[in-house]
């Protein structure tokens, strides 16, 4: 680990990735292609497109409007991103190129490699099984898998037949799972009897039975993985290796219009139950193909690794569908970075020569808390690009990320990015740009940031405000599943006729971007977004609980932690065991991600006199940050706050 300041040639230093060999993108091509993208986006985003096979190539390129909202790209074109993905590089003679390479979580258990070819009969032979569980176009499929290929190729099996995909990360609990059945009314499930994570059984078919006793489904396909002796509902149920066994080995792709629904990921935002994001077929697919292009600058025969899971949005644009149409040979890890010891990863990069790797700063801090010792250990040659995504990366653990795991050699890409915005927003690109630690860097192409202050003033130059994004780009979600209002109230309302991030911002005096964190009531844990109101509505929902409110808090490792004020009913006592209980509760509410990290129990919450209640000071009292409360006049009661601090610093 190192203190001394970060070294200023990083800024100036224009790294190459490949030793001075050409990227894809210098300096001077980003200035003239991102200018042409911002003044004539419709040819370059139709000459984008040409990345991708079309049944039938699109003639109109955009039509999007932020008021009223209204997203299209490529109307009216036909594709699938399915064949994009697999079948066009079978029939361009590059079956044999090794598409996935499957490290499972037990690094002596045997591995897998699969090739385009394998992958194009494995995603034929499960769209078939679909098929023949009555899986039609336009129906929703949740899948609720660990990670390993068959969550991918269920993914892709969807995509083939034009099934809309709702894929749920396997740590989310059975009532989360549950939720987000009922949500998109999806009456099919693909899952596993079970994963494992860091040496531990996943237990995700019982997951799936305990939620399907909440909501029903027509029928539940499920992956033998593990061996688990599980329960099979007769009729609904089905075991994946028995209903393929007579399969036929053809299944055509569905051709399918550039706006047909291609899936719905759920995600947290500041008020109410999770929104089911929606992204369409051909512009979310242009998108990712022309990010995962620009931003890894991958090269065939390249080694690239992604280590996000299936259930995020990382793990859909950047291990399912960004690198397979870029023909891609990528690592599937279904592990942990810490199992069975801190070096996982770099084993990994070491025993399958990983050219460039792809984390969450979250997984950084955890290892660098180890020391150089498990990195050095590896050798690491290999690595020619490291990238962070998922929540800001603060200088220390940017510094060791280049100095030990890069060995000062692989420039770092910091990508800033949402589930809404279907692939990378803002990033430097290797061989383009300098690195400054911290910050994100430029905008993509056809990105066009702007920074507001709260009541919309637009704040030019090197400033400090909310970021947003003025002008459509093709991978833009389209609407929230069933609500395009919420859609149009949560990222349209704030600031009229601009998308509306949620994240601050500064911009620097080289139009650099640093994105500060959420400015609204959204924590991010360890890279995940969580909704303060979703815990606080678990923790109200346990009978003993009056009223609850949750803030972030900074946290060494995850970034964010999360802070709960809990109030009791009265007559209830305050106890440890109640702590750990609550605890307990809002994980099997919602899934161990969002196990609170401070659970302070206290008489009373600081409300102002109408009754609100003041986040800002739980906010900076969670913080440690007694001395800077504010005006606290307004507060019905004064005292609820000495009481708080008070509470605080007792532990
Ligand atoms: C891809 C993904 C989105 C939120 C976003 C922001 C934070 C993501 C970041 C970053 C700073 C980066 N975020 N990347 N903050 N620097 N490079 O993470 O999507 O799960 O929807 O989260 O994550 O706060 O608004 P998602």
């Amino acid at each position: 680990m190192t203190d001394e300041p970060v070294k200023k040639d990083l800024v100036a230093l224009i790294a190459s990735p490949r030793n001075g060999e050409a990227t894809h993108c210098t300096a001077a091509d980003y200035d003239r292609l991102y200018q042409e993208s911002i003044s004539d986006p419709d040819s370059f985003w139709a000459r984008q497109a040409e990345r991708l096979d079309w049944q039938t190539m699109p003639t109109k390129i955009s039509n999007a409007s932020f008021d009223p909202v209204s997203i299209k790209w490529y109307e009216d074109g036909v594709m699938n991103i399915c064949h994009n993905a697999v079948d066009r590089h079978v029939a361009a003679g590059k079956g044999d190129v090794t598409a996935l390479i499957f490290e499972p979580d037990d690094p002596q258990s045997p591995g897998r490699t699969i090739s385009y070819a394998e992958l194009q009969a494995e995603v034929i032979k499960m769209a078939n099984c679909l098929k023949k569980l009555g899986v039609g176009k336009g129906d929703r499929v949740t899948i609720y898998m660990p990670m390993i290929p068959e969550g991918a190729i269920a993914m892709l099996a969807c995509a083939r037949i034009g099934a809309i995909h709702s894929v749920v990360f396997g740590g989310f609990s059975p009532d989360a799972l549950a939720g987000r059945i009922e949500d998109c009314d999806s009456k099919f499930v693909i899952c596993a009897d079970g994963g494992l994570r860091g040496g531990k059984p996943v237990p995700l078919k019982a997951n799936v039975d305990a939620a399907l006793e909440k909501v029903a489904v027509d029928a539940v396909l499920v992956i033998n993985h593990t061996d688990t002796d599980v329960e099979m509902t007769a009729g609904r149920d089905h075991w994946y290796h028995e209903i393929s066994a007579d399969v036929s080995a053809d299944c055509p792709c569905e051709p399918m219009n550039a706006e047909d629904p291609l899936f719905i990921l759920y995600t947290s935002g500041s008020t109410g139950k999770p929104k089911g994001v929606l992204h369409t077929t051909g512009g979310y697919a242009v998108w990712v193909a022309t990010t995962f292009h620009y931003v890894f600058d991958y090269q065939p025969g390249e080694v690239f690794w992604c280590s996000a899971d299936i259930g995020w949005v990382t793990g859909h644009s950047y291990i399912v569908y960004g690198p397979l149409i870029n023909g891609a040979t990528e690592i599937m890890f279904e592990g942990i970075p810490n199992y069975p010891d801190f070096s996982r990863f770099w084993e990994v990069v070491e025993k399958h020569k990983v050219n460039i790797f792809y984390t969450a700063p979250t997984a950084i801090r955890a290892l660098m808390r180890e020391g150089d010792g498990p990195v050095k250990a590896h050798d690491r040659s290999s690595i020619r690009l490291l990238g962070t995504v998922g929540e800001p990366i603060n200088p220390e653990a940017w510094r060791w990320y280049y100095d030990v795991v890069g060995d000062g050699k692989s420039p770092i890409i910091d990508t800033w990015w949402q589930t809404e915005t279907g692939g990378i927003m803002i990033t430097t690109l290797p061989g383009a740009h300098g690195m400054k630690p911290g910050s994100a860097g430029k905008p993509f192409f056809g990105v066009q940031p702007q920074l507001v202050d709260g009541d919309g003033k637009i704040l030019e130059g090197a400033t400090d405000g909310n970021l947003c994004i003025t002008a459509s780009w093709p991978g833009q979600a389209r609407s929230v599943y069933g609500d395009h209002e919420r859609f149009v109230q949560t990222y349209f309302s704030t600031y009229k006729g601009k998308y509306f991030t949620g994240d601050g911002c500064k911009r620097d005096a080289d139009d650099y971007y640093w994105i500060t964190g959420r400015v609204d009531d959204v924590i991010n844990v360890s890279g995940h977004r969580m909704g303060t109101a979703e815990v606080e509505s678990a923790l109200v929902s346990h009978p003993k609980v009056a009223e609850a409110a949750v803030v972030g808090y900074p946290h060494d490792i995850k970034g964010q932690g999360i802070y709960c004020y809990v109030t009791l009913n009265a007559g209830e006592e305050h106890s440890d065991e109640l702590v750990a209980e609550l605890r307990v509760h809002v994980r099997k509410e919602i899934g161990p991600i969002a196990t609170p990290d401070h659970l302070h129990l206290t008489p009373a919450l600081p409300k102002t006199r109408s009754g609100k209640i003041m986040r800002r000071i739980l906010r900076k009292i969670a913080e440690n940050d007694h001395g800077a409360l504010g005006d606290t006049s307004t507060l019905a009661d004064p005292s609820v706050v000495d009481a708080l601090v008070e509470g605080r610093l007792n532990r």
